[in-house]
């Protein structure tokens, strides 16, 4: 007979903290999230504990006092590890690993494995290793300083901090080397998107698990991952649809966002969020159902605004009201959100109505223009050629005059180059 390994399942406590007046439902609500973040990386909430302190303490955290009335819970509970929903400092990570004897995680460091273990191709692994060793240089040196300025004494001097200095040296070699590999992935990216200049790009964003797979797969006839996980897509994907000849569009998929995104996580996947920051139109995608949708949106608007994306032309679809119990929600997001579209990607609700929009937005959001350039100026004619779909070419005495059609962000990038020099 064959035995087969079962799967370790960690057994899980989370902690939050309700500092000074925050609600204590959205802490919660969090609290929530967290574990379903736990459940994403493999653990199973034995147990959650919301500790109400004015500030979070420098040494312990949920304070000494707290995390020693915790030892006995951990122990009947077995619990194996304790996740934080806040990030906390390499002290307050020793501290309490020490009082408590278990494996302490914090929200970046939980969210850093989630995508690691989600990671498939060479440009996702890359970004998620650098970020994971950004996340970790900081704390391997303040962990050190910390231990070798409470202990002193033998083996904390010498070759202990040659040790340490060796695997930083290590750490900070290793990160150079992903930052040129990706650096060389984004290069070829940058060759594969060339000549898609006559299409309008479209970035489906949105919180994760909001349905932006499944409307990507629905609109595109894919078959991209969508299941009901946190974080299922890492990579973008992006694929044409041609609705009919006027409307060329090309639509990507990419990573959700979270509240508290580790920034090293941003940071890392910049050439992924490219796909973002290039796209002429966002589809904001919503899940309408989810109790706290509201607080989603805010987080999605925050995370545009980083990504200097806030100001492009954006639709709210809100998604899944197959399963929406409070039809009031329909009218008061209608009400409340300008350029709103209520729809089903699963169950293929209002889709022809999205449809449509996109279609009239890539119709629209081309543009015929006529541009003269001297006759010596071979290189910004070859320039326009690549960017725009040339009507028209003729030439007089002095000039060419091209007649061209492009999106606005191309007409733009020409405008500039003719006129800006
Ligand atoms: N009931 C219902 N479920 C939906 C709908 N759209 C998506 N879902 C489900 O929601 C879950 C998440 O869908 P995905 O498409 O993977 O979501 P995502 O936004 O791509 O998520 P990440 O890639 O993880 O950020 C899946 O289980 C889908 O089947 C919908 O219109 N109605
Ligand atoms: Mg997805």
């Amino acid at each position: 007979m064959i035995e087969i390994p079962q799967k370790i399942v960690e057994r899980a406590l989370l902690v939050a903290l309700i500092k000074g007046n925050v609600d204590s439902d959205i802490v919660k609500e969090h609290l929530d999230e967290l574990e379903e973040l736990a459940s994403t990386a493999g653990a199973e909430t034995v147990r959650k504990i919301v500790q109400a302190k004015y500030s979070a303490d420098p040494a312990f955290y949920i304070g000494k006092g707290k995390a020693g009335e915790l030892i006995d819970v951990v122990e009947k509970d077995q619990i194996d590890v304790m996740i934080f929903d806040d990030d906390l400092s390499p002290t307050q990570v020793r501290n309490l690993e020490r009082t408590l004897n278990r494996k302490i995680i914090d929200r970046s460091g939980l969210i850093l494995d989630i995508f690691a273990s989600r990671a498939k191709t060479r440009e996702a692994k890359t970004q998620v290793e650098l970020a994971q060793l950004q996340y970790l240089l900081p704390r391997l040196t303040r962990a050190w300083t910390h231990l070798s300025k409470q202990y002193g004494g033998i083996g904390t001097k010498g070759p202990g901090e040659t040790q340490i200095e060796t695997d930083r040296r290590i750490i900070r070699n290793r990160i150079s080397h992903l930052k040129e590999n990706l650096k060389r992935i984004e290069s070829q990216r940058n060759i594969q998107t060339r000549g898609r200049e006559e299409f309008t790009r479209i970035c489906l964003v949105g919180y994760t698990n909001a349905g932006k797979s499944t409307l990507f797969n629905r609109l595109t006839d894919s078959g991209v991952l969508a299941e009901d996980k946190l974080f299922a897509t890492l990579d973008s994907t992006t694929r044409a649809i041609n609705f009919n000849k006027n409307s060329k569009i090309l639509l990507s998929d990419t990573v959700g966002f979270i509240r508290k995104l580790p920034a090293h996580l941003v940071a890392s996947f910049k050439s992924t969020l490219n796909e973002v920051r290039d796209a002429d139109v966002i589809l904001h995608v919503v899940d309408i159902s989810h109790h706290y949708f509201e607080d989603h949106i805010k987080v999605v608007d925050e995370t545009l605004k980083d990504l200097s994306s806030d100001k492009k032309t954006i639709i709210r679809i809100f998604n899944k009201v197959d399963i929406l119990k409070d039809r009031q929600k329909i009218s008061y997001v209608m009400n409340s959100y300008e350029n709103g579209l209520i729809i089903s990607a699963e169950k293929g609700i209002n889709i022809p109505a999205l449809v449509d929009k996109l279609i009239k937005i890539s119709e629209t959001s081309f543009v015929e223009e006529n541009i003269a350039l001297s006759l010596e100026d071979s290189k910004t004619a070859a320039k326009i050629h690549s960017l725009a779909e040339v009507l028209d070419t003729k030439y007089d005495d002095s000039k060419i005059h091209i007649k061209y059609k492009t999106n606005r962000h191309n007409s733009d990038k020409i405008k500039k180059m003719v006129h800006g020099k």
